[in-house]
């Protein structure tokens, strides 16, 4: 199980790095490299092109401003490319956003939200989950966990209204 994680520049580690975690913690091996649409076009197609021969099941492409990574990433392969649009001082990252969600027709990329990283890794999981059942059981487990966190929040304010707090 590999996910190949490219970012647009070490500037969107920080922000990236949640994904990086999410697929760790469910045993995913990662992929994870600094490749520009823009400054390294040669050698983005060149490894998205190899990928898949080299293990890869889905790619995650993270990017800000004019962030043509992913929709690149997607034009030279078949795997699916989930797109992680990085926050900027533009309209909070809407030129991101954009740039990754606005694909032309044939040519989809799975967009999360801005800075939306964790989102990215559980989708990539979500993905894989339909051919490893072991990752199945543990998004089960996962939603289970997700679930009863919730109910505990649920409780503790309600006990704080009902307490007079
Ligand atoms: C994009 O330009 C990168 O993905 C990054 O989000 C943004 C700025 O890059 P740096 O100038 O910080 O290298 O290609």
């Amino acid at each position: 199980m590999k996910v190949s994680i490219l970012m647009g520049s070490d500037s969107d580690y920080d922000v990236v790095v949640a994904a990086i975690d999410v697929l760790k913690a469910f045993d995913i091996d990662c992929d994870v490299r600094v490749l520009s649409a823009h400054r390294t076009p040669h050698e983005t197609v060149k490894y998205v092109s190899d990928a898949e021969q080299n293990g890869s099941e889905v790619f995650i492409g993270c990017a800000g401003k004019a962030a043509h990574l992913a929709g690149v990433i997607a034009s030279v392969t078949t795997l699916p490319v989930i797109g992680l649009p990085i926050k900027t001082s533009l309209m909070g990252g809407l030129d991101s956003l954009l740039s990754i969600v606005q694909m032309p027709s044939g040519v989809p990329v799975a967009t999360v939200a801005v800075n939306g990283a964790a989102n990215a890794g559980l989708l990539a999981v979500q993905m894989l989950a339909l051919k490893y059942p072991q990752l199945k059981e543990k998004l089960v487990k996962y939603k289970a966990d997700m679930a009863a966190q919730v109910a505990e929040k649920d409780s503790r304010i309600a006990a704080r209204l009902n307490g007079g707090e």
